[in-house]
C-alpha cells in the first residue's frame, strides 16, 4: 500500500491549497513565482514568497490526515510509502519516515553555483547565499518546466508499481508527471482510492471515491484497517 498526496492534506493544517479559494495562487500567478524564469527575473520577490510560505508552515501543525498516514506506516512498515507533491515537510513532522518528496522541500535551499543543499534558517529573509561558496541559492523545490528529481521519481514509480492499494489524497491530479503515478498504480493492478471533497482529474479513473476531507475519514479508516475498530 502507498499514498500519493497533494496540498489538500495540508489544507486542514491551515496551509492554503494551490488552486482552491484563498490558495497560494490567489493574487499570485504560478507563472509569476514558481518558475526558473520568475526567479531569474526577480529572485528577491520569489524568495520573499517562499519565506512567507515557510513561516506559514512553521506555525502549522500536521493535520489528522498526516498523522493517520504516519500511524499506518508505523504498522505497515517500509512497504508503506508516502509519495507527496507537497514541499511543506508536514508528513515528516507527523512521524512519517518513508516519504518521497517529488517536488522538493520549501525548508531547503540549493546553491545555483555548487549545487549544495542546505536547511534554510527559520528567520531567514531576502536572497539566501550558499555558506560553502557564497553563491546565490534558490528554493529547494521543483518549479514548473523543471524535470522531476531522478532518485525521488524512481522511488515514486517503484512504490506506485508495487502498491496493491494506492490512496490518492488531497490532490487535483492536475500537475504532471506527478499525477501520472495514479496511472502507474492502476496499470500495476492497484486498488486505487481517492480521498477528496471535490471531483478531480482522477475521479473517473480510480476504483473508489471517498468524497470527504482527509482529516475527516483517514483517522477512522486507519484505526479500522489496523483492527482498532
Ligand atoms: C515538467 C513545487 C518538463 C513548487 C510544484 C499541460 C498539460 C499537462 C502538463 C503540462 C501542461 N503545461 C505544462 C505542463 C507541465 C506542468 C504541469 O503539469 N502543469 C499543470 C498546472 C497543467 N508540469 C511541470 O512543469 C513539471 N515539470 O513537466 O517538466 C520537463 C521534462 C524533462 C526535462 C525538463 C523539463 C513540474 C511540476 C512541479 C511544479 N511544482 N510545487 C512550489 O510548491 O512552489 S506543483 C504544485 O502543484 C504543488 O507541488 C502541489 O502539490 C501541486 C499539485 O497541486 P495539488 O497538490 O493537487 O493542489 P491543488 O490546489 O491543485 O488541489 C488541492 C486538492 O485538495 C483539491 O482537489 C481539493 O479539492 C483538495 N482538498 C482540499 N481540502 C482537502 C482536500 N482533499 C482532502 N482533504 C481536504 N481537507
Ligand atoms: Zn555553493
Amino acid at each position: 500500500m502507498s499514498a500519493f498526496t497533494g496540498s489538500g492534506i495540508s489544507a486542514e493544517s491551515g496551509i492554503p491549497t494551490f488552486r482552491g479559494d484563498g490558495g497560494f495562487w490567489e493574487g499570485f500567478r504560478a507563472e509569476d513565482l514558481a518558475t526558473p524564469e520568475a526567479f531569474a527575473g526577480d529572485p528577491g520577490r520569489v524568495w520573499e514568497w517562499y519565506h512567507w510560505r515557510r513561516r506559514l508552515v512553521a506555525e502549522a501543525e500536521p493535520s489528522p490526515g498526516h498523522t493517520a498516514l504516519a500511524d499506518l506506516e508505523r504498522v505497515l512498515g517500509e512497504s508503506f510509502t508516502v509519495i507527496t507533491q507537497n514541499v511543506d515537510g508536514l508528513h515528516q513532522r507527523a512521524g512519517s519516515r518513508n516519504v518521497v518528496e517529488l517536488h522538493g522541500s520549501i525548508l531547503e535551499s540549493r546553491c545555483t553555483e555548487c549545487g549544495r543543499v542546505e536547511q534554510i534558517p527559520d528567520d531567514a529573509e531576502g536572497i539566501i547565499y550558499c555558506t560553502a561558496c557564497g553563491g546565490p541559492a534558490r528554493p529547494g523545490v521543483v518549479w514548473f518546466g523543471e524535470a522531476m528529481p531522478p532518485q525521488p521519481w524512481r522511488a515514486a514509480v517503484e512504490a506506485a508499481s508495487r502498491a496493491s492499494v494506492f490512496l490518492v489524497i488531497g490532490t487535483s491530479a492536475s500537475v504532471y508527471p506527478a499525477a501520472g503515478l495514479i496511472d502507474v498504480a492502476l496499470a500495476a493492478g492497484a486498488f486505487t482510492v481517492e480521498v477528496n471533497p471535490e471531483p478531480t482529474g482522477a475521479s473517473d479513473r480510480v476504483h473508489r471515491v471517498i468524497r470527504a476531507g482527509a482529516g475527516q475519514v483517514l483517522p477512522a479508516a486507519v484505526r479500522e484497517a489496523l483492527g482498532g475498530g
